[in-house]
Protein backbone atom coordinates (compact mmCIF):
# COMPACT_ATOMS: atom_id res chain seq x y z
CA UNK A 1 0.00 0.00 0.00
CA UNK A 2 3.11 2.41 0.31
CA UNK A 3 4.58 1.56 -3.01
CA UNK A 4 5.01 4.31 -4.97
CA UNK A 5 4.05 6.89 -2.40
CA UNK A 6 5.66 10.23 -2.10
CA UNK A 7 7.37 10.29 1.42
CA UNK A 8 9.47 13.45 2.66
CA UNK A 9 11.46 13.02 5.45
CA UNK A 10 13.33 15.89 7.35
CA UNK A 11 16.47 15.12 9.37
CA UNK A 12 16.99 11.45 7.39
CA UNK A 13 20.23 11.67 7.50
CA UNK A 14 20.47 9.99 10.71
CA UNK A 15 18.45 8.75 13.74
CA UNK A 16 14.67 8.10 13.59
CA UNK A 17 14.68 9.98 10.25
CA UNK A 18 17.44 7.75 8.41
CA UNK A 19 15.71 4.85 10.01
CA UNK A 20 12.04 5.74 8.82
CA UNK A 21 13.52 6.20 5.50
CA UNK A 22 15.06 2.96 5.32
CA UNK A 23 11.74 1.27 6.36
CA UNK A 24 9.65 3.27 3.92
CA UNK A 25 12.31 1.84 1.18
CA UNK A 26 11.83 -1.52 2.03
CA UNK A 27 7.91 -0.91 0.84
CA UNK A 28 9.20 0.54 -1.99
CA UNK A 29 8.24 4.32 -1.94
CA UNK A 30 9.46 7.38 -3.58
CA UNK A 31 11.69 9.07 -1.23
CA UNK A 32 12.57 12.53 -0.68
CA UNK A 33 15.16 12.89 2.12
CA UNK A 34 16.54 16.15 3.28
CA UNK A 35 19.20 17.02 5.69
CA UNK A 36 22.06 19.51 6.60
CA UNK A 37 24.49 16.73 5.38
CA UNK A 38 24.48 16.05 1.93
CA UNK A 39 27.23 13.46 1.96
CA UNK A 40 25.52 11.41 4.74
CA UNK A 41 22.59 11.64 2.42
CA UNK A 42 23.89 10.47 -0.48
CA UNK A 43 25.13 7.80 1.16
CA UNK A 44 22.19 6.32 2.89
CA UNK A 45 20.49 7.36 -0.76
CA UNK A 46 23.08 4.66 -2.85
CA UNK A 47 22.53 2.03 0.20
CA UNK A 48 18.53 2.56 -0.19
CA UNK A 49 19.00 2.12 -4.14
CA UNK A 50 21.05 -1.04 -3.87
CA UNK A 51 19.11 -2.51 -1.24
CA UNK A 52 15.97 -1.98 -2.44
CA UNK A 53 15.99 -0.55 -5.76
CA UNK A 54 13.88 2.52 -4.92
CA UNK A 55 13.85 6.07 -6.29
CA UNK A 56 15.47 8.52 -3.75
CA UNK A 57 16.00 12.04 -3.93
CA UNK A 58 18.14 14.25 -1.85
CA UNK A 59 18.30 17.52 -1.11
CA UNK A 60 20.57 19.36 1.20
CA UNK A 61 18.00 21.47 3.88
CA UNK A 62 18.18 22.97 6.87
CA UNK A 63 14.39 23.45 7.98
CA UNK A 64 14.88 26.76 9.61
CA UNK A 65 16.15 28.26 6.17
CA UNK A 66 12.42 29.57 4.68
CA UNK A 67 14.41 30.12 1.32
CA UNK A 68 15.81 27.25 1.28
CA UNK A 69 12.84 25.35 1.47
CA UNK A 70 11.30 27.08 -1.30
CA UNK A 71 14.31 26.01 -3.52
CA UNK A 72 14.37 23.07 -2.71
CA UNK A 73 10.37 23.08 -4.06
CA UNK A 74 11.51 25.20 -7.03
CA UNK A 75 14.48 22.62 -8.44
CA UNK A 76 12.01 19.65 -7.34
CA UNK A 77 9.99 17.79 -10.66
CA UNK A 78 6.65 18.45 -10.28
CA UNK A 79 5.86 14.90 -10.43
CA UNK A 80 7.69 14.70 -7.20
CA UNK A 81 5.79 17.81 -5.48
CA UNK A 82 2.69 15.58 -4.91
CA UNK A 83 4.04 14.09 -1.31
CA UNK A 84 1.81 11.74 -0.16
CA UNK A 85 3.75 11.61 3.10
CA UNK A 86 5.47 14.55 5.22
CA UNK A 87 7.07 12.97 7.77
CA UNK A 88 8.66 16.25 10.32
CA UNK A 89 11.50 14.34 12.07
CA UNK A 90 14.05 17.42 11.74
CA UNK A 91 14.50 18.62 15.50
CA UNK A 92 17.02 18.26 18.58
CA UNK A 93 17.76 19.20 22.08
CA UNK A 94 20.78 21.74 22.32
CA UNK A 95 21.88 21.88 25.99
CA UNK A 96 20.43 20.38 29.67
CA UNK A 97 21.09 23.50 31.26
CA UNK A 98 18.70 25.66 33.72
CA UNK A 99 16.95 28.14 31.73
CA UNK A 100 18.53 31.02 33.50
CA UNK A 101 21.85 29.50 32.78
CA UNK A 102 21.46 28.27 29.62
CA UNK A 103 23.09 30.12 26.06
CA UNK A 104 20.37 31.72 24.34
CA UNK A 105 21.82 30.54 21.03
CA UNK A 106 20.36 27.07 22.43
CA UNK A 107 16.97 28.59 22.59
CA UNK A 108 17.26 29.66 19.17
CA UNK A 109 18.23 26.78 17.52
CA UNK A 110 15.65 24.50 19.27
CA UNK A 111 12.49 26.83 18.70
CA UNK A 112 13.80 27.56 15.09
CA UNK A 113 14.27 23.86 14.35
CA UNK A 114 11.62 22.06 16.30
CA UNK A 115 8.65 24.74 16.07
CA UNK A 116 9.48 27.05 13.30
CA UNK A 117 11.06 24.18 10.68
CA UNK A 118 8.41 21.57 11.09
CA UNK A 119 5.87 24.74 10.54
CA UNK A 120 7.60 26.08 7.65
CA UNK A 121 7.57 22.35 5.80
CA UNK A 122 3.81 21.74 7.21
CA UNK A 123 2.95 24.96 5.51
CA UNK A 124 4.34 23.86 2.09
CA UNK A 125 3.18 20.64 1.67
CA UNK A 126 -0.39 20.44 3.24
CA UNK A 127 -1.84 22.71 0.53
CA UNK A 128 -0.21 19.89 -2.34
CA UNK A 129 -1.87 17.30 -0.36
CA UNK A 130 -5.65 19.51 0.43
CA UNK A 131 -5.10 19.92 -3.97
CA UNK A 132 -4.16 16.19 -4.25
CA UNK A 133 -6.98 15.16 -1.80
CA UNK A 134 -4.79 12.76 0.12
CA UNK A 135 -2.44 13.05 2.41
CA UNK A 136 -0.61 12.35 5.60
CA UNK A 137 1.53 14.80 7.89
CA UNK A 138 3.93 12.82 10.62
CA UNK A 139 5.30 14.61 13.56
CA UNK A 140 7.57 13.65 15.62
CA UNK A 141 6.65 15.09 19.12
CA UNK A 142 8.46 13.45 22.14
CA UNK A 143 7.49 12.42 26.02
CA UNK A 144 8.83 15.67 26.62
CA UNK A 145 5.96 17.35 25.21
CA UNK A 146 3.63 16.05 27.35
CA UNK A 147 5.63 16.98 31.40
CA UNK A 148 8.69 19.45 31.49
CA UNK A 149 11.62 17.94 33.04
CA UNK A 150 14.54 19.40 34.50
CA UNK A 151 17.80 21.20 32.39
CA UNK A 152 14.74 20.24 29.51
CA UNK A 153 12.43 23.55 29.30
CA UNK A 154 12.87 25.24 26.00
CA UNK A 155 13.00 21.38 24.63
CA UNK A 156 9.98 20.25 26.28
CA UNK A 157 8.64 23.70 25.28
CA UNK A 158 8.85 23.03 21.94
CA UNK A 159 7.66 19.63 21.58
CA UNK A 160 4.45 20.82 23.49
CA UNK A 161 4.81 22.73 20.96
CA UNK A 162 4.53 20.26 18.21
CA UNK A 163 1.90 18.47 20.32
CA UNK A 164 -0.20 21.69 19.23
CA UNK A 165 0.57 22.50 15.87
CA UNK A 166 -0.53 18.70 15.31
CA UNK A 167 -3.46 19.26 17.02
CA UNK A 168 -4.47 22.36 15.79
CA UNK A 169 -3.44 20.90 12.29
CA UNK A 170 -5.87 18.28 12.62
CA UNK A 171 -8.52 20.35 13.32
CA UNK A 172 -7.74 23.27 10.38
CA UNK A 173 -7.77 19.55 8.06
CA UNK A 174 -10.87 18.17 9.45
CA UNK A 175 -12.78 18.65 6.49
CA UNK A 176 -10.32 17.09 4.40
CA UNK A 177 -8.65 14.02 3.83
CA UNK A 178 -5.42 14.41 4.81
CA UNK A 179 -4.32 12.83 8.33
CA UNK A 180 -2.46 14.10 11.69
CA UNK A 181 -0.45 11.85 13.57
CA UNK A 182 1.87 13.07 16.57
CA UNK A 183 4.18 10.14 17.42
CA UNK A 184 5.55 10.66 20.68
CA UNK A 185 8.70 8.74 21.35
CA UNK A 186 10.57 8.48 25.22
CA UNK A 187 14.61 7.47 26.15
CA UNK A 188 15.74 6.44 22.16
CA UNK A 189 19.59 5.77 21.74
CA UNK A 190 20.31 7.71 18.69
CA UNK A 191 22.67 10.85 18.42
CA UNK A 192 19.97 12.30 20.16
CA UNK A 193 22.12 13.12 23.63
CA UNK A 194 25.67 13.28 21.62
CA UNK A 195 24.09 16.51 20.12
CA UNK A 196 22.56 17.98 23.29
CA UNK A 197 25.88 18.00 24.94
CA UNK A 198 27.38 19.03 22.47
CA UNK A 199 29.60 16.16 21.41
CA UNK A 200 30.44 14.89 24.82
CA UNK A 201 29.90 11.10 23.83
CA UNK A 202 30.21 9.89 27.91
CA UNK A 203 27.83 12.24 28.83
CA UNK A 204 25.31 10.81 26.42
CA UNK A 205 26.27 7.16 27.02
CA UNK A 206 25.47 7.82 30.48
CA UNK A 207 21.93 9.16 29.61
CA UNK A 208 20.71 5.03 28.43
CA UNK A 209 22.84 3.60 31.04
CA UNK A 210 21.11 0.95 33.23
CA UNK A 211 18.25 0.68 30.55
CA UNK A 212 17.08 -0.66 27.46
CA UNK A 213 15.92 2.41 25.27
CA UNK A 214 14.29 2.37 22.24
CA UNK A 215 16.01 2.19 19.04
CA UNK A 216 15.53 4.40 15.94
CA UNK A 217 13.82 1.07 14.07
CA UNK A 218 11.29 0.77 16.74
CA UNK A 219 9.55 4.32 16.10
CA UNK A 220 10.30 3.88 12.61
CA UNK A 221 8.33 0.84 12.85
CA UNK A 222 5.21 3.11 14.77
CA UNK A 223 5.53 5.84 12.15
CA UNK A 224 5.07 3.14 9.29
CA UNK A 225 1.89 1.30 10.97
CA UNK A 226 0.26 5.30 11.50
CA UNK A 227 0.95 4.91 7.60
CA UNK A 228 -0.19 1.86 6.93
CA UNK A 229 -4.02 1.87 8.21
CA UNK A 230 -6.68 2.26 6.09
CA UNK A 231 -7.90 5.71 4.69
CA UNK A 232 -11.09 6.29 6.73
CA UNK A 233 -8.54 5.54 10.10
CA UNK A 234 -6.07 8.91 11.84
CA UNK A 235 -3.77 7.53 14.89
CA UNK A 236 -3.68 11.14 16.20
CA UNK A 237 -0.65 10.67 19.08
CA UNK A 238 0.72 7.48 19.95
CA UNK A 239 3.72 7.60 22.45
CA UNK A 240 6.54 4.85 22.91
CA UNK A 241 8.44 4.98 25.68
CA UNK A 242 10.68 1.93 27.10
CA UNK A 243 9.16 -0.75 29.07
CA UNK A 244 11.51 1.14 32.44
CA UNK A 245 9.98 4.69 31.66
CA UNK A 246 6.64 5.72 32.77
CA UNK A 247 7.17 9.31 31.21
CA UNK A 248 9.69 12.11 30.67
CA UNK A 249 12.08 11.85 33.89
CA UNK A 250 10.47 8.64 35.64
CA UNK A 251 12.57 5.69 34.32
CA UNK A 252 13.97 2.64 36.38
CA UNK A 253 17.20 1.94 36.03
CA UNK A 254 19.21 -1.19 36.94
CA UNK A 255 22.62 -0.34 38.54
CA UNK A 256 25.69 -0.74 36.04
CA UNK A 257 28.47 -1.95 37.51
CA UNK A 258 31.70 -0.87 36.04
C1 LIG B 1 13.54 12.75 23.57
C2 LIG B 1 12.97 12.25 24.85
O1 LIG B 1 13.13 12.29 27.39
O2 LIG B 1 15.22 12.25 26.13
O3 LIG B 1 12.64 13.53 22.87
O4 LIG B 1 13.86 14.25 26.19
S1 LIG B 1 13.85 12.80 26.19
Amino acid sequence: MLKDKIVFISGASSGIGEAAAVRFAKEGAILIICARNLEKLDALKEQLVKDYGVEVHTYKLDVRDKKAINSVFESMPERLKNIDILVNNAGLAQGLEKVQEEDMEDFDVMIDTNIKGLLYLTRKVVPIMINNGRGHVINIGSTAGIVAYPGGTVYCATKAAVKFISDGLRMDVVDTPIKVTNIQPGMVETNFSVIRFHGDKEKADAVYEGIEPLTAEDIADVILYTASVPAHVQICEVTVTPTHQATAGVVHKEKVSK
